[in-house]
């Protein structure tokens, strides 16, 4: 029998439904059916499975975590098995490996791929989720997850004139799947954040002409993106075990060792050698060169001085190296990007840099872009605009919780939640990765393993013990709010009034600093001590 179970016309019930069919989506399915035996069905809008990967593939898409440590750690046989090509996962590399553990572990059978939520609600008298579907479908559980991803809702800003314009414009985290072709056409780029900056280089290979409008600039560290030798593969393997336990004892869920020296403690030579060193090697790993910089101000800007420092050796032309440097926020205040050859681009003929602190879009026209200054003529607009990170997946879905209390009320002032996991007033609502977690300042799949775990051994600890009901209590949600804040203020995030981590690249949205900056050890420790501690903070029936 299907796992699904139709009662007559009705709703479909289940023991759990999990939305989404991601890294999260394909773990928490395994653990629910495979581990505890229920009846579970993952709902997926897309066509494929992959989340984030299945709809991010712009040009130049790869991962910025190195792929060893970019995918599951609970499967012996699949870590084994698995054989990545490139030091960084590109996006097709990534869903087949998703593909992989998915017809591995025979999970395609219980996912509903084209199936979009639109609503889901909480019926308090018999504890149960009713999910809705855009085709009308309903399903019934006990247990609803959210495995929606935290950068899953575009953010394509509201330009005037947009739908005047008459070529073709696309956000790069809705690319369509048959590819754009730039051969011989004029493109234009706004953004120039991760995305942005992976897309630069390729496009600008590809096109005739690329102009990108950059409102703010970056630092950006070289990613060294090389193929994967067969002894880099071996190594690995013998040592997964080490690499996933420095992973969990990390601050970031990456597996190496952030120094343990100030970077104001060593000569000015000495620095720059380590930093150099850092450099050379590439990658997300430059901030761990010192232990404090993104702690203490002085060594975030000597680091900052040093990339500030690399753009301009790079880009000849100085005016635009100095346009390039960016002086308004610190080194990773913003989530740091890493590159392939994206200062560099600067140089080619066909490149244009556009600085929209000097001259702002005004509007889209028939023909391309409006700035202050001149309209720029293009065939191509590609948004590398954002996401509507953290809330926007999670609020699209229409949750009601307790007595038809909405998602969209409890977090109108910003994302309040216990641990990330659960909302106060949303019974049986576990959000895989929400806000308040600190999955998006980690590497994601270790982040999602540890959301995962906890949430399916509530599950079981509830379903052992007869309990119906959990839910996040109110005061427990408010003083890990002001946890969350402090762990923030402790660090120099907030200091980048831009970023996304607080709600600032989507106009209206309230600025709250979404993720917990504490760190990814000592967040898990916490987890554990609260389940340990019969669950302190939620109140169970
Ligand atoms: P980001 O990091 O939010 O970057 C978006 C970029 O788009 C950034 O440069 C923004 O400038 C720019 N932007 C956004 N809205 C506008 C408007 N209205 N006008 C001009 N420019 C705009 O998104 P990414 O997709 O690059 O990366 C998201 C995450 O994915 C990344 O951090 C990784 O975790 C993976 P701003 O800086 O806001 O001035």
């Amino acid at each position: 029998m299907s796992a699904t179970q139709t009662n007559g016309s009705g709703p479909k019930a289940l023991d759990a439904i999990i939305i989404g069919a991601g890294f999260s989506g394909l773990y928490q399915l395994h653990k629910l059916r495979d581990e505890l035996g229920l009846n579970v069905r993952v709902l997926e809008k897309g066509a494929g499975i992959g989340g984030t990967w299945y709809w991010n593939r712009y040009p130049g898409a790869r991962c910025d975590s190195e792929s060893y440590y970019y995918c599951y750690s609970f499967n012996k046989e699949i870590e084994q098995e698995w054989e990545w090509s490139e030091r960084y996962p590109e996006h097709p590399e990534i869903r087949k490996y998703l593909n992989f553990v998915a017809d591995r572990l025979d999970l395609k059978r219980d996912i509903q791929l084209e199936t979009k939520v639109v609503g889901a609600s909480f019926d308090d008298a018999t504890n149960t989720w009713t999910v809705e579907t855009e085709s009308g479908e309903t399903f019934k559980a006990p247990f609803l997850i959210t495995a929606v991803g935290c950068l899953s809702t575009t953010n394509v800003p509201k330009f005037k004139g947009l739908e005047d314009f008459k070529g073709k414009w696309y956000h790069t985290g809705d690319w369509p799947h048959e590819g754009v072709d730039f051969s011989g056409k004029r493109v234009g780029q706004i953004g120039t954040g991760s995305t942005g900056i992976q897309a630069v280089p390729v496009i600008a290979e590809q096109s005739k002409h690329l102009t990108v409008f950059q409102r703010t600039a970056n630092y950006s560290i070289p990613a060294r993106n090389a193929p994967v030798t067969q002894d880099d593969i071996r190594l690995t393997r013998t040592h997964y075990d080490d690499i996933w336990r420095r992973a969990r004892a990390s601050t970031n869920g990456h597996p190496f060792t952030v120094s343990e020296q100030s970077a104001l403690a060593v000569s000015d030579d000495e620095r720059e050698e380590i930093f150099e060193k850092a450099w050379a090697r590439g990658g997300l790993r430059f901030r761990a060169a010192f232990s404090d910089v993104l702690m203490n101000p002085k060594s975030n800007e000597v680091a900052s001085n040093f990339l500030r420092s690399k753009i301009k050796e790079i880009v000849k032309d100085p005016e635009v190296a100095e346009r390039l440097t960016p002086y308004d926020h610190g080194f990773a205040t913003k989530r740091p990007p890493i590159d392939t050859n994206y200062f560099d681009t600067f140089n080619r003929d066909n490149v244009l840099l556009v600085d929209l602190k000097k001259e702002p879009i005004v509007e889209i026209t028939e023909k391309g872009i409006r700035t202050t200054e001149k309209e720029y003529e293009l065939d191509i607009v590609v948004f590398a605009t954002g996401f509507d990170a953290l809330t926007g997946a999670l609020l699209s879905l229409n949750i009601a919780g307790s007595k038809g209390y909405q998602l969209k009320e409890a977090w109108a002032a910003g994302p309040r939640t216990y641990l990330g996991l659960q909302t106060p007033h949303f019974p049986n609502l576990f959000t895989i990765t929400g806000p308040g977690s600190p999955s998006v300042l980690c590497n994601m799949p270790i982040a999602i393993e540890q959301h995962v775990d906890w949430i399916t051994a509530c599950i079981k600890d509830m379903r052992e013990k007869g309990l119906k009901r959990i839910e996040a209590e109110p005061d427990a949600a408010e003083k890990w709010v002001e946890h969350v804040n402090a762990a923030a203020d402790a660090t120099l995030l907030p200091m980048a009034s831009s970023s996304w981590y607080l709600g600032a690249n989507v106009p209206g949205k309230p600025r709250v600093f979404m993720p917990y900056a504490g760190g990814f050890a000592r967040y898990t420790g916490i987890c554990d001590e609260v389940a340990q501690g019969g669950y302190r903070g939620f109140s169970l029936s």
